[in-house]
């Protein structure tokens, strides 16, 4: 399908208040597109679209008619990047908080497939899609403390393959990027309900985690390839980290 070249393309990204979130809008906005930040909080998203050009939408991933709403808000969208997501708690199996894992399993994996649902027809409406999905390394290997969290994300890697296959043959890719170690303001803090030193803990003696701005440069990476190569995966971590217990602290 041809394409109007003299329109911004439109890229929406969910989770853009903070964060990956928010550098993926500034780094896409920085690559031409029209960004559309989606997120709960719409004073900073706000600020974030009028600094780059973009539009706010105010959108509850685990909320259908907020997401029907922000669908309606975006009748072609060429980039959608699955941002939303977050990790409560350590806790073993032997005492997993259900609550906990549930809100995990809602916002990592069914926000994720709601947005995406909502926003197909746009996707397809754009003739050439790109769905980038944020999935983790908790999406590729286990750890103790980690069960909620890293059974969400191997969700996200899995839902994002059966895109993959399901939506073969039409122009639209499906690219799952995972990081790592990314150091951000908020990920750590709410995991551990908001004790600064627990979430200051996770990095101790690690020269350099991954930033925000480094996660959000491989997603544009990402979005921005040639219609016909699809990057299926994107694992990126920091130098310093080369398992999840194989982490590098001087
Ligand atoms: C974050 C990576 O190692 O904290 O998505 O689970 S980890």
């Amino acid at each position: 399908m041809d394409t109007d070249q003299t329109q911004p393309r439109t890229a929406v990204v969910t989770g853009a208040s903070s964060g990956i979130g928010a550098a993926t809008a500034r780094a896409l906005a920085a690559q031409g597109f029209r960004v559309v930040c989606a997120a709960r909080r719409s004073d900073r998203i706000e600020e974030l679209a009028a600094e780059i050009g973009g539009v706010a939408v105010t959108c509850d991933i685990t909320d259908d008619a907020s997401v029907e709403a922000l669908a309606a808000a975006v009748p072609e969208c060429h980039v959608l990047v699955n941002n939303a997501g977050g990790a409560i708690g350590t806790d073993r199996v032997d005492g997993a908080d259900l609550d906990a894992w549930r809100w995990m399993y809602d916002v990592n994996v069914l926000g994720l497939v709601r947005v995406t649902r909502a926003l197909l027809p746009a996707l397809r409406a754009s003739g050439d899609g790109v769905i980038v999905n944020v999935g983790s390394t908790a999406g590729r290997w286990a750890y103790e403390g980690g069960g909620g969290y890293t059974a969400a994300k191997h969700g996200v890697k899995v839902v994002s393959e059966t895109l993959r296959l399901e939506l073969n043959g039409e122009p639209i890719r499906v690219c799952e990027v995972a990081p790592g170690m990314v150091r951000t303001d908020e990920f750590s803090l709410k995991r551990f309900g908001g004790d600064q030193e627990k979430a200051d803990a996770v990095y101790a003696g690690v020269e350099a985690p991954l930033l925000a701005e480094d996660v959000a440069d491989a997603i544009s990476w990402v979005a921005t390839r040639p219609s016909h190569v699809d990057i299926d995966e994107l694992v990126i971590k920091p130098r310093a980290q080369a398992a999840a217990h194989k982490v590098h602290r001087g």
